[in-house]
């Protein structure tokens, strides 16, 4: 491939924000934690670990590894539950519409999600088949800010970064594409995406072409 296109999943291709946004929230309420929807933002494109960081907040010190890894895995549980109610009507306005025409164009499509439940959520969607390459949690070291997921992904297909465009939801998630020196397009708000170099409120309309520099 000449370019590369890499997606994000969870908020650009399916709304799954909302189902561990939800799953977080029933760990929350049975901590005792206060929780508001507010979390949601600044859990988007973060780890499970860092996730449960970031909910447990003051009283993270309360809690021995190995304690937080039930909890985690508690939180997984609730969010696979609510996986099973997902179907391909759940894909976003314009998310299989834009795939199709990256790969109509000739060019590469990757995936690189956060989600250890990547591959399930594509599934659910039907959808696998239209990726050249996924990358998922399980296959990095280190997660969005980092570039590590989207430089992994650019290699998979053999295109220099330079020459991928990644689209992404969450803010790290915006940051790794630009560490890794891809060209980001942010699927959202201006104010929360200011720093992708471009931003659409959402799929429809999207012409790869666009972005090719
Ligand atoms: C996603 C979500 C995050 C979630 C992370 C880990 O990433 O945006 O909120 O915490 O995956 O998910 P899991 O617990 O399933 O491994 P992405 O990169 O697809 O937006
Ligand atoms: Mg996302």
């Amino acid at each position: 491939f000449r370019h590369a296109f890499i997606f994000d999943l969870d908020g650009v291709i399916t709304d799954t924000a909302a189902l561990h946004l939800a799953a977080w929230h029933e760990l929350a309420l049975a901590l005792g934690l206060p929780f508001n929807n507010a979390m949601g933002e600044r859990l988007k494109g973060v780890s499970r670990m860092e996730s449960l960081e970031l909910i447990l907040g003051a009283r993270a010190g309360q809690y021995s590894n190995e304690q937080k890894m039930r909890l985690a895995d508690r939180k997984n549980a609730a969010y696979v539950r609510l996986l099973a109610r997902i179907t391909s009507a759940d894909l976003l306005p314009g998310a299989v519409e834009a795939l199709k025409a990256v790969r109509a164009s000739g060019l590469g499509l990757a995936l690189a999600s956060a989600s250890k439940n990547a591959l399930a959520v594509l599934d659910r969607l039907q959808i696998t088949g239209l990726f050249d390459h996924v990358v998922d949690a399980n296959q990095v070291r280190h997660g969005k800010p980092d570039p590590e997921i989207f430089l992994r992904a650019a290699q998979a297909l053999g295109v220099a970064p330079g020459r991928c465009v990644g689209v992404e939801d969450a803010v790290a998630g915006v940051q790794a594409i630009r560490s890794a020196g891809m060209f980001a397009v942010g699927v959202g708000s201006r104010s929360v995406l200011f720093e992708a170099d471009r931003v659409i409120p959402d799929l429809t309309h999207f012409h790869p072409t666009d972005y090719l520099r």
